[in-house]
């Protein structure tokens, strides 16, 4: 009896796992060609966290690019589940498409490439901001001239992200960069007066770049004399954390599109003090082997 049992439930745990190996051997397939994109990987695009712009912006193309209607869906995930889906997609060659940015490392470490976006849904180039609140340049005019004097390269930053990506610790990369980097650091804090142990606050979204620069930021201003906290939280309270003065700053505005809509909603309760950095983009990405996709509109259409 007791092994009829057992006979009985191995046969039902194998029902339930047949399908889920073939399900999985379905994917593992090379990109092809000759076949429709949109059925080798089940009209989905891999996203990343609900919060971000380049969500609702790729929401935004799926309409805009007659995606929605032919069943396209964008996963909702995270940047680290995105990644490593990537990794395991390029190492078979498979297809993919996911939500993509720069400056990231995932343009250094793969062969991907942005389609193109001829209805110029993620705009052309993005300006990352830095926001501060209200009052900060009379409270703290030391920390509001460097944050002010902030600024940056694409390729400094991927530096940063880089190191980070390679295991190192933030904070730590972070002072690292900024050892190796004097010159441009003496820019930002040059003839600003010491402070001693006053207390500075800084907002992000745990994003790769903003990991990045909120931590070089921080340790500057640490260096200066300041006591810096930095808090990673989701988009929308980063913003009502500038705006309610619970936040002094955050480096991670990206304009005019991607945080436009925060931007917008919280106008007048921040002061921006324009460009960290210059170059930025945002789109669709997929792997260099999708030869025949280039645009977004080849999703319909190949
Ligand atoms: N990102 C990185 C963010 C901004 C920084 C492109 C993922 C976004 O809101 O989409």
């Amino acid at each position: 009896m007791k092994k009829k049992l057992r006979n009985l439930s191995l046969f039902f745990v194998a029902l339930l796992i047949i399908p889920l190996i073939s399900a999985c051997s379905s994917q593992t397939k090379p990109y092809d060609s000759s076949k429709k994109i949109g059925e080798q990987i089940n009209y989905t695009i891999t996203g990343i966290d609900a919060g971000a712009g380049i969500m609702s912006s790729t929401q935004t193309a799926l309409k805009d690019y007659g995606l929605s209607k032919k069943n396209w869906q964008l996963q909702t995930s995270s940047t680290a589940a995105m990644t490593s889906t990537l990794d395991k997609a390029i190492k078979e060659k498979r297809p993919i498409v996911v939500t993509g940015w720069q400056p990231h490392w995932m343009f250094t470490k793969y062969p991907i490439k942005f389609l193109k976006d001829p209805k110029n849904v993620y705009g052309k180039a993005e300006s990352i901001h830095t926001i501060v609140r209200l009052g900060l340049k009379k409270d703290d005019p030391e920390a509001y001239t460097i944050l002010d004097r902030f600024h940056w390269k694409p390729a400094q930053m991927s530096e940063v992200m880089l190191k980070i990506n390679g295991g190192m610790d933030p904070q730590k990369a972070a002072k690292q960069w900024i050892k190796d980097n004097p010159k441009l650091v003496n820019k930002w804090t040059d003839g600003v007066k010491k402070v001693h142990g006053k207390s500075l606050k800084m907002t992000y979204v745990a994003w790769d770049s903003e990991i990045a620069s909120t931590n070089v930021v921080a340790q500057v201003l640490r260096e200066q004399g300041y006591k810096v906290t930095i808090q990673a939280m989701e988009q929308q309270p980063v913003w009502a954390s500038i705006a309610t003065k619970a936040a002094d700053a955050q480096v991670s505005a990206w304009l005019p599109k991607t945080s436009g809509l925060y931007y917008k909603d919280y106008k007048g309760r921040f002061e921006d003090l324009g460009p960290n950095l210059k170059g930025a983009k945002v789109g669709l990405a997929v792997p260099k082997y999708m030869k025949n996709i280039n645009s977004i509109e080849d999703l319909k259409n190949k």
